[in-house]
C-alpha cells in the first residue's frame, strides 16, 4: 500500500530512513540545545506538572544569542524532501501550524493517556466530530532516539468514537485513560524513520518501553476555520528570515492566515 492510501485507510503512514543521518545529527544539535534552556526555565513545571512535552520550539526567545540558527532550523525542518512528500501524499497546501518535543514524564507514575488532540481545545467533541471529515491536521514525528513511543487506533481517525472509546477518552463510567483499547497500534521507529498521522486520531504515548524519549512533531495542516485560530505568529520566520528559507511553501501559507502578514 502507497503513503496516500494507507494514510487515508489509516489514519498514519511510516516514511522508512527518511532523513539522512545528517539531517538527525544536525536537527538533534539545535533541539538539544533547545530542549536545554526549556528544561532549565520550567524545571518546577517539568516534576510538579509531570509534563511529556513542551511545544514552540521556534520560538525567538531560544535563538536570542544565535539568529542565523533560527533560520538553519526552519530549513530543516521543512526540507524541500519532506514538502514534496507530503505534497504527494496529501495534494494539498499545508500550513505550518507549531512544533513539540515529547519525551518520557519526570515520573514513572505518570501513566499515558488516549485523547484526539483538539479534546484539550475549548471546541466542542460534538463539533470536532461533525468537521473530522473537513479537516487535516498532523502530527509529522521525527523521532532523535529510536522509540516505541505512540499507540494509536488505526482508522479512528475517519469515524468518531465508540462508546468505549469514548469511556476511556472522557474517563466516564468508571474508565480510565490509560486502559487498553482494542485494536491499537504501538509503532516503532528508528532515527531516520518519519511518522506521519492524524492529530485528531486516538492516540497515546508509551513511556514504560523507552528508556528515553526525544520526538520531535511537526504540526501541520490544510487551514481549518476551527484550528487557525491556535497558530501563534511568533513561531513563524519574520519577513527577513523569509529571505533566507529556501522551501516557503507552508511558511508562505501560514503567513497569509495571521491578519497583519497579509
Ligand atoms: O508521543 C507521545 O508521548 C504522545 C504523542 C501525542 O500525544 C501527540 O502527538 O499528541
Amino acid at each position: 500500500m502507497n503513503a496516500s492510501k494507507q494514510f487515508e485507510a489509516q489514519g498514519y503512514t511510516i516514511l522508512p530512513k527518511f532523513f539522512e543521518p545528517e539531517e538527525i545529527n544536525q536537527i538533534t544539535h539545535i533541539v538539544d540545545r533547545i530542549f536545554n534552556q526549556w528544561q532549565e526555565e520550567n524545571h518546577h513545571a517539568l516534576i510538579e506538572q509531570q509534563l511529556i512535552n513542551m511545544h514552540s520550539l521556534t520560538h525567538p526567545n531560544y535563538f536570542e544569542e544565535c539568529r542565523h540558527e533560527r533560520i538553519q532550523f526552519f530549513n530543516l525542518i521543512a526540507s524541500a524532501k519532506l514538502t514534496r512528500a507530503l505534497e504527494q501524499i496529501f495534494k494539498v497546501d499545508m500550513y505550518f501550524h507549531n512544533t513539540q518535543l515529547f519525551f518520557n514524564p519526570y515520573s514513572k507514575e505518570k501513566q499515558p493517556y488516549w485523547h484526539r488532540d483538539l479534546q484539550y481545545s475549548p471546541i466542542d467533541d460534538a463539533v470536532q466530530a461533525a468537521e473530522q471529515h473537513n479537516m487535516l491536521s498532523l502530527h509529522v514525528r521525527i523521532p532523535l532516539v529510536a522509540e516505541k513511543g505512540v499507540e494509536l487506533i488505526p482508522d479512528s481517525h475517519t469515524r468518531w468514537d465508540t462508546e468505549l472509546e469514548r469511556n476511556v477518552r472522557f474517563e466516564l463510567n468508571d474508565h480510565r485513560q490509560n486502559e487498553a483499547l482494542p485494536g491499537s497500534v504501538l509503532i516503532e521507529l528508528e532515527p531516520g524513520d518519519a511518522l506521519i498521522f492524524s492529530a485528531q486520531i486516538i492516540h497515546r504515548g508509551n513511556y514504560a518501553l523507552n528508556p528515553g524519549r526525544k520526538a520531535l512533531d511537526l504540526c501541520l495542516g490544510k487551514p481549518h476555520p476551527l484550528v487557525e485560530s491556535f497558530l501563534d505568529p511568533i513561531g513563524l520566520p519574520n519577513d527577513e528570515e523569509m529571505k533566507y528559507i529556501c522551501d516557503r511553501t507552508w511558511y508562505d501559507l501560514s503567513r497569509k492566515l495571521i491578519p497583519d502578514h497579509n
